[in-house]
């Protein structure tokens, strides 16, 4: 699919895009399939680790699984739609010509759990030497206001850099009150299943929790620039290169004067949004 000038300038001016049903009912029912796999054996899981980030009320006969970690690494599905045509081509188009894709991650709200995601910008987690960067979220339900939808502030990826730190330590979240009364312009992204959304790096971003009845799960594919080269990462150079999606391997990077903060140091152990937030929230 190609983006049209109208949603390009959009995008440069709000910081994000919503696309409704851009993904087919088809791939739609592999999906769901997929995650119900996973959902179905977390069951044998009593704790977070590597694949898992689970809920504290998460049994084997209630499962709860607040984040499946690294999907495009656990299922040939969410690998093939991550490289279609379908997203790579209007991201592509966002970044300037090339794409390297980043990370993927699927998250999800249980109907009155607490997921709730903080404001914070994913910059802050991984600075780079250039912000032509995004993430694209595929809607798999349809996502209402009540599912706990992905908001955005508009136009605040050209805004400042903000603290994601408590007491020192980096929590990935933004105090309300640094925030000031932006928050009321922030657009809930609601949309049928199969609907995609677009954030820039930098655009702020939060989620409220679940009240609806359904789950909402949420799959994140994040991209970069193939001339955007981290900040404070170390990778192995063939792994970093094969994820090249358009565009070749370059040695030289594209560095733009930006404002970057460190996100260090960061709780030992602590790869989990929800807990690291929670820090902040409840003033630990
Ligand atoms: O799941 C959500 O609603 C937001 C997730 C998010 O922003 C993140 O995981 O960085």
């Amino acid at each position: 699919m190609k983006l049209s000038k109208v949603q390009i300038e959009s995008y440069r001016q709000q910081g994000f895009l919503l696309l409704e049903n851009v993904v087919g009912v088809d791939l739609l029912v592999e999906l769901r399939a997929a995650i119900a796999r996973f959902v179905e054996q977390s069951r044998q899981v009593a704790a977070s680790n590597k694949v898992y980030d689970l809920d504290p009320s998460h049994s084997a006969a209630l499962p709860r699984v607040r984040r499946l970690k690294d999907p495009h690494l656990r299922d040939e599905v969410f690998q093939r739609l991550a490289s279609s045509d379908t997203i790579v081509d209007p991201v592509c188009q966002l970044l300037g010509g090339t794409v390297r894709f980043d990370h993927s991650k699927l998250n999800f709200k249980h109907p009155h759990s607490a997921a709730e995601i903080a404001w914070h910008q994913d910059w802050a987690f991984y600075p780079h030497t250039n912000d032509d960067i995004l993430a694209v979220g595929v809607m798999i339900e349809d996502c209402r206001l009540e599912s706990g939808p992905l908001r955005v502030i508009p136009g605040s990826h050209r805004g400042p850099v903000y603290d994601h730190h408590h007491n020192g330590t980096f929590t990935g979240a933004i105090a309300e009150g640094d925030l000031g009364n932006l928050p009321d312009s922030a657009i809930d992204l609601v949309a049928p299943a199969g609907s995609i959304s677009i954030h820039h790096v930098r655009t702020l971003h939060a989620s409220t929790n679940c009240s609806a009845d359904t789950t909402r799960p949420l799959l994140l594919f994040s991209y970069a620039a193939v001339d955007a080269f981290p900040v404070f990462a170390a990778y192995d150079l063939d792994e970093y290169d094969a994820r090249i999606l358009r565009g070749q391997a370059v040695r030289q990077g594209r560095m733009e004067a930006l404002p970057i903060r460190l996100h260090l140091p960061q709780k030992p152990g602590a790869d989990s949004i929800y807990d690291n937030q929670a820090v902040r929230k409840n003033g630990g």
